[in-house]
This record gives C-alpha cells, structure tokens and sequence, in this order.
C-alpha cells in the first residue's frame, strides 16, 4: 500500500535490516551478553519468592535448562506445551525450548480438558512444562508418554552441546493456536526469523530501548504479553515487571515501585485503569500501547482527559505478530490502528477491503493443515498474500482503520471465542433444540459472548447461569456466554445457515 510510514528507518517500506543470525535466540544471545548483572526479568523466581534476575543469570540459567531438555531426549523441532501464571521460571522455560531448537506450543492455564485434549492430539507434543494446578495428571491422562514438569524444569542435568542457539532463521518456533478465519483450532507455525522480525519492527518503531521498563501483566500465552511484550524486552535488552493477571493497585504499585516506562495492555485493562484514581501516573510513562481488540475512541480521548496519557494502538495477530501501529512521534489517532510497521507490507483487497499482509514477521502456515494454509493466503500476481480476515479502510492521511471482519469471532477482553466451538457446547444441553452465539458490544469486555437459544418444546429456556454451569467443564470460562435471549426459530438464509450478524438483543 502507498502510505506514508511514520518510521525512520525506510520509509519507502523496503525491507529493513534485522539483526543477524537472523534467529530470535541468537539476537537476543547477542543483546544480552554484555553487562550480566543488570536487571533483566523481575517476577516470582526457583519457588523461593519474587526478585530481579539479571541478564547474565538469565542466560545460564536458560543454558542450563536446555541442557536439561537436550538430555532428556528431545530433539529439534519437538513441540513442548508450556503453560502457568506469569514467573521468570515460565519466561525461562519458554526461552529455554527456543534455544534448544524445540517449538513452544504456548497453553492458556484456563482452558479445560477437552481443549487441551484438542492441542495434544493436534501438535503431539513431546513434552509438557506447566505449573497450573492439577495439569500434571490431566496431562498423563491424556498422553500417557509426555514428559511433564513443572517450568522450573526440574529435570536431570546434561549439556545443550551444539544446540544451544544453533536454530536457522527457517526453523519452527512456536506454534499459536487459533482458529484462524475458519473451523477449529490451528497452530500457527512461526519460525525464529518470523518472531525476530514482529518483535524488531516494534522495537524500531517505538524507540524501545535497554533504558526501557516494561510493566507487563498480559499473560505470557498469546502474541500480545509473548511475542511483543517479552521478545521485545530481551530484544531491546531493556526489563520487565512480570506480574501474573491484571489487577489495577498491584499495576500502578508496580510502575513505581520499580519505575517502569512502559506499559501494554488490551482495551478492557485500560477501561479499568481509566476509572482508577491513580490514573494520571500513567501519562508519567514513556509510552503506553492498546491492542488486540479495538480501543473505542471515547476510552482513548478519556485517557487523555483524565490521565495525561496519549495511548499508542496497534494491530496485530498470532499468526503474523504485529502488522501496523500508530506513530510513536506524532499523531496518535483514536479510532485507528496506523501505518504498516517497518518490514510489513499491506495491502486492502479489491472489493471487500480485507487487510492482506505479507513480509518477514508472516507465519509459514497452519501445522499439519494443507488446506487451510492454501485458503489463508490469496495469490494477485504480484505473490502470496496472508488473508488477515480483517476489513480496513485508509484515510487521506494514510491512517489505517478496522471496519469490521471476514470472520466468524467475538473478542471478549482481548481474547478469542469463535462462535461456532461455544455453539457446539451449548447445543448439547437437554433443554437447548437450537442455539447460536455472537458478540455483543460491551463497554468493558469490548463484546460480550450472547446466546440466542431455541429450547426444546415444553421446557424453559436455560437461563445464562444454567449455560454457563453446563458448559464450564468443556469450555474456558472466557468463552461462556453472559447474557441468554430465547428464541421461536433463530435467523437462517436460504442454505438453512444462521445468520448471526441478524441476532439481536431485545430492543436493540
Ligand atoms: C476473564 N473472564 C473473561 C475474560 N477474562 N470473560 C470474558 N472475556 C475475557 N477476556 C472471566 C473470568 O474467567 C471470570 O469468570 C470473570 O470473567 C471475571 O473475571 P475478572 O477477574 O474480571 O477478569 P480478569 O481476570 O481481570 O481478566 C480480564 C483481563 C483478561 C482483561 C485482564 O481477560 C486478559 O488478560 N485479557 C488479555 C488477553 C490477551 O493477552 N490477549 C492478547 C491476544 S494476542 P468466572 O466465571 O470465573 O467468574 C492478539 C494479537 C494482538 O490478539 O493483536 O495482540
Ligand atoms: P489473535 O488471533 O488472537 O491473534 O487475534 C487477532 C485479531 O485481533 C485480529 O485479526 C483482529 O481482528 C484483532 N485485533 C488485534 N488488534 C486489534 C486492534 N488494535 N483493533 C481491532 N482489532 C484488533
């Protein structure tokens, strides 16, 4: 797309360079080797309590954990679930698998057996490093042959021998689950460069410095806390507060206790901080980002008004980490998301306005689905596109705006519900004949999950407790739906399909 880019660095939207070796781990070996004891990661620590580690404790200590890894028998390319509140030990067990060349198979601790059973039977993994509770036997149930342990990684000693950092750019990194803009869950497969280039394009753009502190309570298992909040900080060789779940005290506790510069967040963290009488120690920060689902422009110009905070917004997406980001030098526009970020190139489709992406931080396609891959990228005679699923329009000034998606998704504080998986649960409930989920707007949740239920003849409607109770065991609590409105017959086309966007709530 011929936009203007607000980067410094090419500003024709060449490809930029990218540290060599071209790896992830090894730029991050690269950034971090020099001063050992400064601050890298602060967070629950080895079990004994909360505390800073440094840079170089937290390259040994990764060294040794991959030495753990190689020499319990895991190969390169091995897929290694890993799961757990926010700790320096998850952050160390994930860089750990990196080094060794495994592939991390990031796992939200919420999500319930048959979700995970989904994953395992999907990616079957090698191994397993959770701390969430009960994991351990939910996990030998499921693959009686995982090695699991908790991401303290408390495995017998052995050398990484060459493997440590020895991973080439082409190499498979993390596979990140989502459904893409179809069916069932997918791992997206990202490879060291792919990873490399999302974290750099935003270290780049936003001036991210080793002088930088980020407060960082996203959790570690999407792209959002993960790909851009972690990679970043070990990139720029800045620091990080971890903090394991968002609470609004403990957050502005964190950014001066330990004088952090940075915060991320999703819309509905924002909507909680901006009520929050401390309010105005975030326009203190260096820089303050929104993303992964969109900041309503009257929260933005709240922000403004009430904390002196003007917050940066930025698109992205698992299966590209971030794509286009608001300037950090001028104009921040509410209601849009900005400029392709250096290295990424956008493009809107011809007609409907879909974003398609390609570049450097594209993922190389979705494990083991052929097919899926092929759909998910559009050929136009200039190459291979990503199809985002996402509708965007561009403004005179070359502002870029989501209008709206291709896909079947509801995003519910910065997290995914794909109707169609919470649909197939609540269908079976005894009393349900027919049902359908879509999102609703939501000032807090940015859309909330609504059930529209068809119920069986002669039985009262489920009310949304009932729902939610009998869906809890196979779904993440996230996904349940809030709200329940009964239905005679629920909206369907000429092929008998439902029409969600015709559900509506009473009186809307
Ligand atoms: C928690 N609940 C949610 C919810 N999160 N319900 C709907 N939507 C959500 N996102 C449930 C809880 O399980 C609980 O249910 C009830 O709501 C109240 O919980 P809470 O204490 O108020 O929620 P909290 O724990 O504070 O979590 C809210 C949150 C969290 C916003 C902090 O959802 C969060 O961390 N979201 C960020 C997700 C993220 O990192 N997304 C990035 C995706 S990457 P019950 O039944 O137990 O009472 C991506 C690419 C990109 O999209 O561009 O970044
Ligand atoms: P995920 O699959 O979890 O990575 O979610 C990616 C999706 O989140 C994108 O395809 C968008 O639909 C949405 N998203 C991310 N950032 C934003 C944003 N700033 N505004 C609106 N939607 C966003």
């Amino acid at each position: 797309m011929d936009q203007p880019r607000p980067w410094t660095e090419h500003t024709d939207g060449a490809p930029f360079d990218l540290p060599e070796p071209g790896t992830l781990v090894g730029a991050w070996a690269a950034t971090l080797s020099g001063d050992p004891d400064r601050p890298l990661l602060h967070g629950p620590w080895g079990g004994v309590g909360t505390r800073w580690v440094g840079r170089g404790e937290f390259l040994d200590h990764t060294a040794l954990l991959a030495g753990r890894l190689v020499a319990a028998g895991l190969e390169a390319g091995d897929r290694v679930l890993v799961s757990g509140p926010s700790s320096v030990d998850l952050a160390a067990a994930h860089v750990a698998c990196l080094r060794a060349g495994l592939v991390v198979v990031p796992v939200n601790g919420g999500y319930r057996e048959a979700e995970l059973a989904h994953l395992v039977r999907d990616c079957a993994p090698r191994a397993a490093l959770v701390d969430d509770d009960g994991w351990v036997d939910l996990l030998a149930g499921l693959a009686p042959d995982l090695l699991v342990a908790d991401t303290k990684v408390d495995l017998p000693d052995g050398s990484p021998g060459d493997r440590l950092d020895r991973v080439a750019p082409e190499d498979p990194a993390l596979l990140g689950y989502t459904s893409g803009t179809t069916g069932r869950p997918k791992g997206a497969v990202l490879t060291q460069a792919n990873l490399l280039a999302g974290a750099w394009s935003v270290v780049v753009a936003w001036r991210w410095t080793s002088a930088d502190r980020l407060l960082l309570c996203l959790p570690l298992f999407h792209m959002h806390g993960l790909g851009v909040g972690l990679h970043g900080t070990l990139l720029a060789g800045g620091s990080a507060v971890l903090q394991a779940g968002f609470a609004p005290d403990a957050v502005f506790d964190g950014l001066a206790d330990h004088r952090c510069s940075m915060f991320f967040g999703v819309p509905t963290m924002y909507h909680r901080l901006a009520d929050h009488p401390r309010v105005t120690d975030l326009g203190a920060l260096r820089l303050c980002v929104a993303g992964s689902a969109p900041l309503a422009a009257d929260l933005h110009h709240r922000l403004v008004v009430k904390g002196g905070v003007a917050v940066l917004e930025r698109y992205g997406m698992t299966e590209t980490v971030m794509l286009v980001s608001n300037p950090f030098d001028g104009e921040r526009r509410p209601g849009a998301v900005g400029f392709p970020l250096p290295g990424v190139e956008v493009h809107l489709a011809e007609g409907t306005g879909e974003v398609l992406v390609r570049g450097p931080n594209v993922f190389t396609g979705y494990w083991e689905r052929p097919e899926a891959t092929a759909e998910a990228f559009a050929e136009d005679g200039d190459g291979s596109w990503f199809r985002t699923g996402d509708l965007a329009a561009v403004d005179s000034d070359g502002y870029l705006s989501l209008v709206g998606r291709m896909k079947e998704l509801i995003i519910s504080g910065g997290l995914n519900v794909y109707p169609r998986e919470v649909d197939d649960v609540l269908a079976g409930h005894p009393a349900v004949a027919e049902v359908a989920v879509a999102g609703v707007p939501s000032s807090e949740w940015g859309e909330e999950v609504v059930a529209w239920v068809v119920p069986v003849d002669g039985r009262e409607c489920p009310t949304a407790a009932d729902l939610r109770s009998y869906a809890g065991d196979h779904l993440a609590s996230y996904k349940l739906p809030r709200q329940v409105v009964a239905m005679d017959s629920l909206p369907r086309n000429a092929l008998g399909k439902v029409v969600r966007h015709e559900l509506r709530l009473p009186g809307s």
